[in-house]
Formats: structure tokens, C-alpha cells, sequence
């Protein structure tokens, strides 16, 4: 079987989700670099990626054997849960499920907004968000934080409940990226349960590998990176990302 190809830049948010339950399952795969919002050869506007995703957006997944793609990171997320029997990370029971589906769909338009107003108004300058909408999305978050602190991770240890799910990935690369270790753009002192979600989040296999990236690129609250640091720090954690597959068990 050949391994799956992941459309992508480690940079990118649900990106790092999608990669980062493929190496927590030690799941062979290759990741194909494609910018975000280009439309040449090797961009999401290119006809040859909206082919695999008509939306243009990345992460896209294609199995090779069967010609089968996908996007939308979520909607991966659940069909290689799905397809390859990972029910610890994905639940067959309905409820427990349902609570994994909930926080997916509740994602979008409220953590997610995290990247809108605070990261790619440093990192997708070509984007030229409006100040209003930055504005907009920071208060989103803030109340969507405020949700996940008092009633989801005061509930749980996890999101879904007392075990890591799909919830836990997709949640922790909007949140965690915001951390002082990494892009330093949030203050989590008010929000003491996500503090120690954040900290066992850190000790899930292959978070190191799959933060490689933010690592490299540090902090970003006085000074936005250049182009050149960022396509530097995503070559290099392809790099890493590489070497972590290559250690997989065959
Ligand atoms: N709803 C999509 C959104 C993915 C998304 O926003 N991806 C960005 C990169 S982080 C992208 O591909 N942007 C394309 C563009 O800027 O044209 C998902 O969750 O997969």
C-alpha cells in the first residue's frame, strides 16, 4: 500500500492536526508542500490542487491506491478515525461520539478564530484583514476560551471526556499555538483548567515533532517573521516531520 499524501505546510493550523494524528498513530504518510492561496504550480488556486479540493484549501488528503482525496481537516480527521478503527480517538458509542462532533463543529467560528486575529494578521500579511475583523475574531475567542474553562475542561480532563479525542488535536493547534513557548500571543493566566489541559497536551506523542515549526519560528508578538523565515522554518520541519516517519515501525 502506498502511504497516504497530506497536502500541506506545517505552519498551518488543522494541517498540524491532520499530521499530528497520523504520527500519535504511527501511520506512514508523506506531505506534499502547497501554499495557501497560491496559484501556481505548486498552490491551493492551482487547477491541478482544486481538482483534489475544489475549495482550495489545505489540508487535502489523497490516497494514492485508490485516487480517494479529501479535505476539510475535521472531515479527515473522522474518516481516518473511521477507516482505520481508531475508536480510542474516536468513539463508536453515539454519545461519547457526539460530544467529539460537537466540539468539531463548534471550532469553527469560535477557537479557529484565533489564527483570524492574532496569527495571520502577523503570518499572511498578503491577507490584509481588516483591523475590524481582528477585532471581531479576539473577542470571539475570548468568549469561545471562556466556554472551553468553564464547562468543557472543568468537566474533563479532555475535552470529550476522560480519554484524548479528535477534540484534543483540533482544539490544541488553534489554543496551543498562541502559548508563550510558541508564537506568545495569548496570556493564559485567567484560564486555569486549559493551563493544565495545554500541559498534558504537551506530553502527546508526536506534539514535539508536529510544533516543530513554532518552535523554529518563536515568538511573534513584537515582530511579525518574514516570508523567508517562515518558508525556512516550514522546509525545515517538513525535515523533522520526515525523519519522525522514517523511525516509524514498518
Ligand atoms: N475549513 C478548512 C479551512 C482550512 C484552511 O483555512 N486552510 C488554510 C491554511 S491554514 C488555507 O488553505 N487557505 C487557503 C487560502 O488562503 O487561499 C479546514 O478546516 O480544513
Amino acid at each position: 500500500m502506498q502511504p497516504l499524501i497530506l497536502y500541506g505546510v506545517p505552519f498551518s493550523q488543522p494541517v498540524r492536526a491532520v499530521a499530528w494524528l497520523l504520527l500519535y498513530k504511527q501511520m506512514p504518510f508523506d506531505m506534499v508542500l502547497i501554499s495557501p492561496g497560491s496559484k501556481g504550480e505548486t498552490g491551493t488556486r492551482h487547477p491541478t490542487f482544486l481538482a483534489k479540493n475544489p475549495a482550495g484549501t489545505i489540508p487535502t488528503i489523497e490516497e494514492p491506491d485508490t485516487g480517494f482525496t479529501l479535505g476539510e481537516a475535521h472531515a479527515i480527521l473522522c474518516y481516518l478515525s473511521n477507516r482505520h478503527g481508531w475508536h480510542d480517538v474516536y468513539p463508536t458509542e453515539p454519545r461519547q461520539r457526539a460530544r467529539v462532533d460537537a466540539y468539531l463543529h463548534f471550532h469553527h467560528r469560535n477557537l479557529r478564530e484565533a489564527s483570524i486575529g492574532l496569527v495571520a494578521p502577523k503570518i499572511r500579511k498578503d491577507l490584509n484583514i481588516p483591523e475590524a475583523t481582528q477585532l471581531a475574531a479576539r473577542s470571539i475567542l475570548g468568549r469561545a476560551l471562556k466556554v472551553l474553562e468553564s464547562s468543557w475542561l472543568a468537566q474533563s480532563r479532555y475535552l470529550a471526556g476522560p480519554q484524548l479525542t479528535l477534540a484534543d488535536f483540533a482544539a490544541y493547534v488553534e489554543i496551543g499555538q498562541l502559548q508563550p513557548c510558541f508564537t506568545n500571543l495569548q496570556d493564559f493566566e485567567p484560564f486555569p483548567n486549559i493551563r493544565r489541559w495545554l500541559d498534558d497536551m504537551k506530553r502527546v506523542d508526536g506534539h514535539e515533532t508536529v510544533h516543530a515549526v513554532l518552535a523554529e519560528l518563536g515568538a511573534i508578538d513584537r515582530e511579525a517573521p518574514s516570508m523567508d523565515k517562515i518558508r525556512s522554518a516550514n522546509i525545515s520541519a517538513l525535515g523533522t516531520l520526515r525523519e519522525a516517519i522514517a523511525r516509524m515501525d514498518p
